[in-house]
């Protein structure tokens, strides 16, 4: 279909090579695929924050903006509980899995700022979130008593509007930095963490050194990132990468990349960190689709992959715990989570295990979602919203294990609850 038109060409190789994650080992991509845009060009992350007068410029480019995302920046109007929170702030550094509207700011094609995204979430909008209605975060802000949490782009910049927390995730970004350049821009690992930097000298400044440690210190940070560094890296041989690292040593690069930042992140005062596995993203329409799935079963080499990173993290997060030991550091295997929900999806009130509920072709697999027309009419019983990304009633289930174990144990050595107890 893309042979004839001269303008349209370009744009529709650029949303298939963003769906072609994987590339396969014969295909070569010519370069000029990538160079699509000018505004892919690394960036200093200092640049771009919510104060910035220069940000304005950075926003532009080639992909046109939803008619909707003006009302995507502003917050739901979910209201603060007003009985006391059970931590003053939740921060969230992360991917697409808990973005909720950073990249409504970026130069990318990962973007969930249009419809059918967020059509069953508490506005009916789109908000950025890549899910039809609410990101694990949002259930667990409302556990802790707080509201649901702003992006970092999204607000003043003002310590006031940061006070009970702030969400840095973009889709795209992994641990290293070129993981998802290929999309555009995302704010990588380090550079959300620069940004929480940034968040904690504005306290200080504000409130004081004092309120702002005692604020961080209280506070949960949240991080959920990794899976880019497979789906946009690893899998893509990226830089010859797997030649130069078996899977297990590049799972080894990652947590000790993963280890030194949450060291760097106690440094700031932090001391409850909740660090999320990776997925079974080898059961993930997309990917079913790629590899040839008959029925819908699992692509295992992926799956197992996932399993050894879940393994090494969970020690290595029990190591650091021990070695940081006023600190409060737990790590969630939302693999044993998910193949929980797969395996017994009848039990949840799942019937469609292996399609998404947006997108086309096989599983639905093949391509983004890019318009409600290419969406189921009712997502609740569906596993997969789109071809990577879980649905709302997916996300509560996970979120509840998060919390509190309620269907399945996926966290070690604690649960959120559990972490936060100690402030009550
Ligand atoms: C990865 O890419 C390099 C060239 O960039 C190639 O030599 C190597 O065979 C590739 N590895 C795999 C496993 O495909
Ligand atoms: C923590 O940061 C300070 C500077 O703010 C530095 O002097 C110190 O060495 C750091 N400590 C660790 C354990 O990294
Ligand atoms: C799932 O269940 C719904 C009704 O609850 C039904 O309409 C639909 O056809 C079922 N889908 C599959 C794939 O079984
Ligand atoms: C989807 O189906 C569920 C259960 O079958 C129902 O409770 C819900 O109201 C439906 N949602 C929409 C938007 O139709
Ligand atoms: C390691 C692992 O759990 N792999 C699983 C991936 O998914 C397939 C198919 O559903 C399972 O059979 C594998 O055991």
């Amino acid at each position: 279909m893309a042979t004839t038109n001269s303008r349209l060409v370009p744009f529709l190789y650029i949303l298939i090579f963003s769906t072609i994650f994987t590339q396969p080992r014969s295909l070569t991509v010519p370069q000029d695929f990538f160079s699509f845009s000018p505004n892919i060009i690394p960036y200093n992350v200092n640049t771009i924050s919510p104060s910035s007068p220069s940000s304005s410029s950075l926003i532009s480019f080639s992909i046109p903006p939803s008619s909707s995302s003006s009302s995507s920046s502003s917050p739901p109007p979910i209201p603060p509980s007003s009985s006391t929170p059970l931590a003053p702030a939740l921060f969230i550094i992360g991917d697409s899995s808990v973005d909720c509207g950073t990249n409504n700011f970026l130069g990318t094609i990962a973007r969930a700022d249009r419809p059918p995204y967020g059509r069953d979430f508490d506005t009916h909008q789109p908000t950025g979130r890549f899910c039809n209605g609410r990101i694990p975060v949002d259930y667990l802000a409302l556990r802790l008593g707080l509201p649901f949490v702003p992006s970092y782009l999204s607000q003043s910049g003002r310590a006031e509007d940061m006070m009970q927390g702030v969400n840095y995730a973009s889709a795209g970004a992994g641990v290293i930095y070129t993981s998802g350049s290929e999309m555009g821009q995302r704010i990588s690992f380090t550079q959300q963490i620069q940004q929480f930097t940034d968040t904690m000298q504005t306290f200080i400044l504000t409130f004081g050194e004092d309120v702002a440690t005692n604020l961080i210190s209280n506070s949960v940070l949240y991080i959920s990132i990794g899976v880019n560094d497979y789906i946009h890296y690893y899998l893509r041989n990226v830089s010859n990468v797997q030649n130069l690292y078996l899977p297990w040593s590049f799972n080894q690069f990652l947590a000790s990349s993963m280890r030194q930042e949450i060291k760097n992140l106690y440094n700031m005062s932090v001391r409850k960190v909740v660090v999320m596995g990776l997925p079974p993203i080898g059961c993930a329409p997309y990917y079913l689709w790629r590899y040839g799935s008959e029925q819908g079963e699992c692509i295992d080499e992926i799956n197992d992959t996932m399993m050894e990173f879940n393994f090494i993290m969970r020690y290595m997060i029990e190591g650091l715990g021990q070695e940081l030991f006023d600190a409060q550091i737990t790590f969630c295997d939302i693999y044993e989570g998910s193949m929980d929900i797969i395996d017994n999806h009848e039990h949840y009130g799942f019937n469609v295990t292996s399609d998404a509920c947006c997108g086309i072709g096989k599983y639905k697999g093949l391509f983004l979602c890019l318009s409600p027309d290419m969406a189921c009419d009712n997502a609740t019983n569906h596993i997969w919203w789109d071809q990577f990304h879980p649905t709302d009633a997916v996300n509560a289930i996970l979120a509840d294990n998060v919390w509190n174990s309620l269907h399945a144990k996926m966290c070690y050595p604690m649960n959120l609850m559990e972490m936060v107890a100690s402030n009550a």
